[in-house]
């Protein structure tokens, strides 16, 4: 009897080292990470993707969405690491957010180097993007679907901004992320580095003049109006979002699943994307939006906004290296339809 319950443990051990994590049931919870409040496209795109599989499961695969970097406690630019380590499931990120660890996705905060939405999206699709996404998958995290944070559009509480001169000293809330800090000292600015949540604190007590950010998925949203009168669209970086997933957690589902999650991203991120640009290429109706908040609202020409990026050649020359020098030829030539 001793034996066979012997052979018979050593078997269900066998079985349950050998059969797939599926077999044995999903998990009753997956975490989702992200930034930002639902309230955002950026929150809401995420909502959708996580509601899309509940939906095409018949409720079997529960995403949870961790509003608010609830998931890493405001400490935005450790996400990719939580991911990494499947503390999170999924997340959709910013880009801005995993470049500490994926020293390649700092290609995106190049400044000007996206002249156009069309620009990145050839960028997104060809060579280049499939270089960034092999990058991350070394990471042990697997991209689903792109979306959108979009063009990163300078806002402040002093005066407009026209030229590199207007910045010359104006303190200036940036991302945790190296580049940014090279960037407005390059420009003349005084950059301070903060997480999100500690940056809506300093706008509402006036702690720090003046921020860059989306205008759709941030600066609506967020009301960054009630605190700064003037922002300058001047598209000096862009941030796409990446949603991802842990690739342990990918594998754990089956076959069939892995391909419904997959449809359910490209429709959730593709839906996203969409309400990112909506009102910034053609009507032009968020500006007027912003204008009818009480902002005063400069679009920067292309000349001006060449004053600018001339006075961020420090930066390509210490960041090119780091990004990589084949990736960012890569995203020239795909620009460039070659
Ligand atoms: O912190 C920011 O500025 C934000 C919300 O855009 C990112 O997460 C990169």
């Amino acid at each position: 009897m001793r034996k066979l319950m012997t052979i018979l443990a050593a078997g269900a051990l066998v079985l349950a080292l050998t059969a797939p994590a599926w077999a044995a049931g999903y998990k009753a919870e997956y975490k989702m990470s992200l930034r930002t409040s639902e309230t955002s496209p950026w929150g809401a795109g995420a909502q959708k993707f996580a509601d899309l599989v509940r939906e095409k499961s018949g409720g079997k695969i529960n995403i949870k969405c961790y509003f608010n970097g609830s998931l890493f406690a405001d400490d935005q630019t450790k996400e990719f690491m939580m991911l990494k380590q499947g503390v999170a499931d999924f997340a959709l990120g910013s880009t801005i957010n995993w470049s500490p660890q994926i020293r390649s996705l700092n290609l995106f905060s190049l400044p000007f180097l996206f002249p156009s939405y069309e620009a990145l999206d050839k960028v997104k699709k060809g060579q280049t993007g499939q270089k960034l996404l092999a990058e991350i998958e070394k990471f042990n995290v697997v991209t689903l679907a792109w979306g959108e944070n979009g063009y990163r559009e300078l806002t402040n509480r002093i005066k407009p901004v026209v030229t590199p001169a207007d910045l010359e000293g104006m303190k200036v809330r940036a991302v945790g992320s190296p580049i940014f800090k090279d960037t407005f000292a390059a420009l003349g600015a005084n950059p301070v580095l903060m997480n999100w949540g500690d940056a809506l604190t300093a706008f509402q007590q006036g702690t720090v003049d003046g921020q860059e950010n989306p205008v759709n998925v941030i600066i609506i949203p967020y009301k960054i109006y009630q605190y700064h009168k003037y922002i300058t669209i001047w598209h000096y970086t862009i941030d796409p979002l990446i949603l991802a997933v842990n690739k342990d957690t990918l594998k754990s589902f089956s076959a069939e699943d892995q391909k419904m999650i997959q449809q359910a991203a490209d429709e959730a991120m593709a839906w996203q994307v969409n309400e990112a640009r909506t009102g910034l290429t053609g009507d032009l109706a968020s500006l007027n939006k912003l204008k009818a908040e009480g902002m005063e609202v400069t679009v920067l020409t292309p000349e001006q906004m060449m004053a600018f990026k001339v006075k961020c050649k420090p930066v390509w020359d210490k960041w090119t290296p780091q990004i990589g020098e084949e990736i960012v030829k890569a995203a020239q030539a795909d620009m460039q339809g070659k």
